[in-house]
């Protein structure tokens, strides 16, 4: 079994422009490293549509979501493709509302499996258009996947359009919720909305915060973690560079302080990755145009390089006995 990247350069979902340049400062990093990563593997490149942001959005409470939810189609076929290929998907993408579509594209492989989800960031992404503050769609991939509107917390009313779209996302590649709200898992995440955290404690998400994470140390986190999902047959993996703490993680569109040391960034995806329920992995939101000398993308390489190596590690146990 092979690892094949699936490259998503779209920044359609982010409030702030040049996240769709990530993926690259991610190989310049690599070659300034003198990495033969980029060279060991496959990839895929999923089509963007980022001309779009020289055109006029229509969508005020979900900006773009007419294209982003063609680029959200072309990303979980690519994945669905990957994974019945018997290949793992590693996604490295832009903008983070990329992963309603890499979790809808596992349930397409995998549509009789039970999926959990792990979520390493500094946002709990589970808005809808109803409630936004910002209208940007990496703000709402969990909602999408959950088939949750939220309308408790209602904000704003919704033009025809936009619903359409939104319901369009909510049923990508299958009609119906990817995943359940228990079998998903917040890591920490420290920058929400009220409307998030009214929805998140009614779903009764699991969430791990920082303090948390500190005092167990990643190890007997995950596995904790893993105790919590004991009932998902696979497991996706998300993080978002922004789950970083701010000093080391400029190049991103909303940088939030009191967040990961690069070290535990490396050492929570270690420990997580080596669990044979993981089938994909997905590291996003690295935007070059806001850093200094490619620091981002540097310190993000570094634990790309960690993750894949444990992905590797278990994947070759696999090989050794027998297992697939
Ligand atoms: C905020 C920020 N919750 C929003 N979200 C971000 O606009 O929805 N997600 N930055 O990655
Ligand atoms: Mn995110
Ligand atoms: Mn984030
Ligand atoms: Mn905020």
């Amino acid at each position: 079994k092979r690892i094949k990247l699936v490259e998503v350069r779209s920044e359609l979902g982010a409030g702030t422009r040049g996240a769709s340049l990530g993926i690259d400062a991610l190989r310049i990093a690599c070659l300034n490293k003198g990495s033969d990563y980029f060279r060991r593997y496959n990839s895929v490149a999923v089509p963007d549509l980022n001309h779009v942001l020289f055109e006029k959005n229509h969508f005020p409470f979900a900006k773009h979501i007419d294209a982003i939810y063609t680029v959200q189609k072309g990303v979980a076929s690519a994945v669905e493709q990957t994974l019945r290929f018997g290949e793992f998907p590693l996604v490295l993408s832009g903008d983070h509302s990329s992963a309603n579509a890499t979790i809808a594209g596992i349930k397409a492989a995998y549509p009789q499996k039970t999926l959990g989800v792990i979520w390493i960031d500094a946002h709990a992404d589970i808005h809808s258009p109803y409630t936004t503050p910002s209208g940007n769609v990496h703000g709402m991939p969990l909602a999408a996947a959950l088939g949750e509107d939220n309308l408790p917390c209602q904000r704003q009313a919704l033009d025809a359009e936009t619903e359409f779209f939104w319901r369009r996302m909510q049923n990508l590649a299958e009609p119906g919720p990817k995943l359940l709200p228990e079998h998903l898992v917040y890591v920490a995440v420290r920058d929400t909305e009220e409307e998030e955290e009214t929805l998140i404690e009614r779903l009764g998400i699991k969430w791990i915060k920082l303090p948390e994470i500190q005092a167990k140390g990643t190890r007997q986190l995950a596995r904790e973690i893993y105790e919590h999902l004991r009932y998902c047959d696979l497991v996706y993996i998300s993080f978002d560079v922004d789950s970083l703490d701010s000093s080391f993680s400029k190049g991103t569109g909303t940088p939030v302080e009191e967040g990961l040391f690069l070290s535990e960034g490396e050492n929570l995806c270690q420990d997580l990755l080596e669990n044979e329920r993981v089938v994909c992995f997905e590291m996003g939101e690295i935007n070059p145009t806001l850093d200094n000398e490619n620091t981002m993308a540097k310190n993000a390489f570094n634990i790309l390089q960690k993750a894949t190596a444990a992905i590797e590690r278990r994947l070759r146990l696999e090989e050794v006995t027998g297992r697939s």
